[in-house]
């Protein structure tokens, strides 16, 4: 039998969990092509405007059997109508699946399988999102504040990023009328 040890750790504040082992900072140029609108995306970029995106404070595990825990904050922010949101991704090991809590402000969950089956879920506190295996999921910030959610899962799951990097979500969700709202992405592509 491993020794392990337990822990515990505090939610909120400006980390939204503390101690954490990891810290993962996303800025606009890691996601590069994945916006709906490319160009304004470049030209920020190519004025040096380079906006933190979202970070992830991570407690991570190494064997299999046990869950990492991980903290996810989306800043509030959209490139054109679109609100910022996390890459997203499917599990390299497809039979895991995933829970989020939401902690503070709001959000949707986008979950697609490789079928391109599509579903959205609010994220926002005292809410729990399961995310069943196969389903790749991105979370959107639609609020004006921080969107801080709690992220568990297995330890040996990993990311592909690849897919849908490649095909991107069946929806994207933008700003119409002042309301966050699910529209069909123009730019998806079913995988070959
Ligand atoms: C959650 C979990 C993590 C993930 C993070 C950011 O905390 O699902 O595994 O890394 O969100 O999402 P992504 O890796 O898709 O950028
Ligand atoms: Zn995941």
């Amino acid at each position: 039998m491993l020794d392990l040890e337990p822990y515990s750790a505090r939610l909120g504040g400006k980390t939204g969990i503390y101690p954490y082992k990891i810290k993962v900072d996303r800025y606009l140029s890691d996601l590069r092509g994945y916006f709906l609108e490319e160009q304004i995306v470049e030209e920020m970029l190519s004025r040096n405007e380079n906006p933190l995106i979202y970070t992830v404070y991570e407690i991570s595990r190494e064997f299999e059997g046990e869950f990492n825990v991980g903290c996810t904050i989306i800043y509030p922010g959209k490139i054109g109508d679109e609100y910022y949101f996390t890459k997203g991704h499917y599990h390299a090991k497809e039979q895991t699946s995933e829970v989020y809590v939401g902690l503070s402000g709001e959000g949707i969950i986008l979950m697609q399988n490789r079928e391109g089956r599509t579903f959205a879920e609010e994220i926002k506190p005292k809410t729990v999102v399961y995310i069943p295996p196969g389903f790749a999921h991105r979370s959107i910030n639609t609020g004006k504040t921080r969107l801080v959610f709690l992220a568990i899962y297995p330890s040996n799951s990993g990311h592909d990023y690849e897919t849908i990097m490649r095909t991107g979500f069946t929806k994207i969700v933008v700003e119409r009328d002042g309301k966050p709202t699910l529209i069909d992405n123009p730019k998806y592509r079913k995988k070959l």
